[in-house]
């Protein structure tokens, strides 16, 4: 199964919608927060299951903080990142997927792509689809296949 991953799209739907466009055989969308109402956009928009969590600048929702996701037999952590410290390190993100069971933990908030394995534990920022902190504006792919995580950043379609 194949997944497109967002973050930090931070009111502009619209280089999500091109992305969704662009990239062929989508099963489903993860947007890791801020903003919220993005969120409802692709729910409304993409026609895929859309698995979400809330960021830092997401106020007035009940979507939860963190979650834990089966796709494609991988178990998944997706979190915004604020609430694990990721803007000092990623000790906290990795404790949190392995106290899930998760080999893979997804984030954003940093605004900066991050797509490396440490401890045994995929660490994937699709980085910011609208204001990247450096550089291009960016989104994630990942594939997945009996619980084993490809990804890939992308910054060439957007
Ligand atoms: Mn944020």
């Amino acid at each position: 199964m194949r997944a497109a991953v967002f973050s930090d799209s931070h009111g502009d739907v619209r280089p999500m919608e091109k992305a969704l466009a662009a990239v062929n055989g989508i099963d489903a969308v993860i947007h890791l927060g801020d903003i919220e109402r993005d969120v409802r956009w692709l729910e409304q928009n993409c026609g895929l299951p859309v698995y979400a969590v809330l960021g830092n600048n997401d106020f007035f929702s009940s979507r939860p903080c963190e979650l834990t996701v089966e796709l494609g037999g991988a178990r998944l952590f997706l979190c915004h990142g604020h609430t694990r410290g990721v803007s000092r390190g990623t000790e906290g993100l990795i404790a949190a997927a392995k106290a899930r069971g998760c080999t893979a933990a997804l984030f954003g908030h940093t605004h900066t792509p991050v797509d490396r394995t440490e401890d045994g534990i995929l660490l994937f920022n699709p980085g910011s689809c609208s204001r990247p902190r450096n550089g291009r504006p960016t989104f994630g792919i990942l594939e997945i296949e009996s619980g084993v995580c490809g990804s890939v950043v992308v910054d060439w379609i957007l």
